[in-house]
């Protein structure tokens, strides 16, 4: 029996962490694609040299030919500039649409059988690209950020509770930017409503540090954004896509008439599993959060009209 093969597209902050817990893992064979030369060869390599220490059997190269990746089952995707101080995600659009357009033609080309996770930004327009340029059906094209936005919520409310994460559950949809919609009335810890837990004032002072909680880790490290959090997150999407876990997750997903909107990329609760997005579960939004998820869907609009494919 083949192992799934993995090709993750960008060995920087993100893709080192992808690499080495893919194969600490064991998710599958792991290819290590970057344009900087020996960049992801010298990564892999350092994860091979501590592969019998975490004893693991994975296969995992580095590489700058995409003939390598030639037939992966999955890609994920972190190629692309990340944000500095002062910089929004959406600032970040020119560059990375330019470098997305050539990854997936390359993905195209290579691997048309693929499923692909997107996580560079501005996630909601890269990954709407990807789609685009690949041509490859919906369920084959997820972006990566409701997770990593949920669990920064999770995070802020067992920190402010005094209780541990796991327990928490939160669910933030709509685009990965300023208009992300964090669900309130959605958060529990253990079944029990936050609301019941929390004044809304404290759960107002969350939800504005859950939308800045990007910024806030950029701003403290200067050189670039958050990568052990977002790739965590990728890294949970990818085991219940090759595990065929049928997780339900907070995913970017293609709407094709879901909560009122159709050919956007969305954050919205997906089901997770072989085939990529297996469903795209709808939910009973109040009107006030209706209205913020629509002004999530007018942001990613005006964004992907700049784009020129
Ligand atoms: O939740 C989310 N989706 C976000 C995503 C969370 C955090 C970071 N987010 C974005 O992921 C971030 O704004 C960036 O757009 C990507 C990757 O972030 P990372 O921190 O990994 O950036 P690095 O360390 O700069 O790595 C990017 C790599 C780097 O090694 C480049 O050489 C490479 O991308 N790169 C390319 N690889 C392949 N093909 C091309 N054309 C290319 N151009 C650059």
């Amino acid at each position: 029996m083949a192992n799934v093969k993995i090709s993750l597209i960008g060995a920087g902050n993100i893709g080192g962490v992808l690499a080495h817990q893919a194969a600490a893992r064991e998710l599958g064979d792991v290819v290590l694609f970057d344009v900087v030369a020996g960049l992801p060869q010298g990564k892999a390599l350092d994860i091979s040299h501590g592969l019998p220490v975490c004893g693991s059997s994975a296969r995992i190269s580095g590489t700058n030919d995409y003939a390598d990746t030639a037939n992966s089952d999955l890609y994920i995707v972190t190629a692309g500039l990340a944000r500095k101080p002062g910089m929004s995600r959406d600032d970040l659009l020119s560059k990375n649409l330019s470098i997305m357009k050539d990854v997936a033609g390359n993905i195209k080309q290579h691997s048309p059988n693929a499923i692909v996770i997107v996580v560079s930004n501005p996630l909601d327009a890269m990954v709407w690209t990807m789609k685009e340029i690949t041509g490859f059906p919906r369920e084959r094209v997820v972006g990566m950020a409701g997770i990593l936005d949920s669990a920064r919520f999770q995070y802020f409310v067992a920190d402010a509770l005094g209780v541990s994460p796991c327990d928490v559950i939160a669910l933030v949809l709509g685009g990965h930017g300023d208009t992300m919609v964090p669900l309130r009335r959605y958060c529990s810890v253990s079944g029990v409503p936050l609301q019941k837990l929390m004044d809304d004032a404290t759960i107002d002072a969350i939800v504005k540090r859950v939308q800045g909680a990007g910024g806030e880790v950029v701003g403290l490290l200067k050189t670039g954004s958050a990568f052990v959090s977002p790739a965590e997150s990728a890294l949970q999407m990818a085991e219940s896509i090759l595990r065929d876990q049928k997780r339900v997750l907070p995913c970017a997903a293609y709407l094709e008439g879901e909560y009122g909107s159709s050919g956007i990329y969305m954050g919205v609760p997906v089901q997770l599993g072989a085939g990529g997005v297996e469903k795209i579960l709808e939910l009973d939004l109040d009107a006030a959060e209706q209205a913020m998820l629509d002004k999530s869907i007018e942001h990613v609009k005006t964004l992907l009209g700049e784009i020129e494919l």
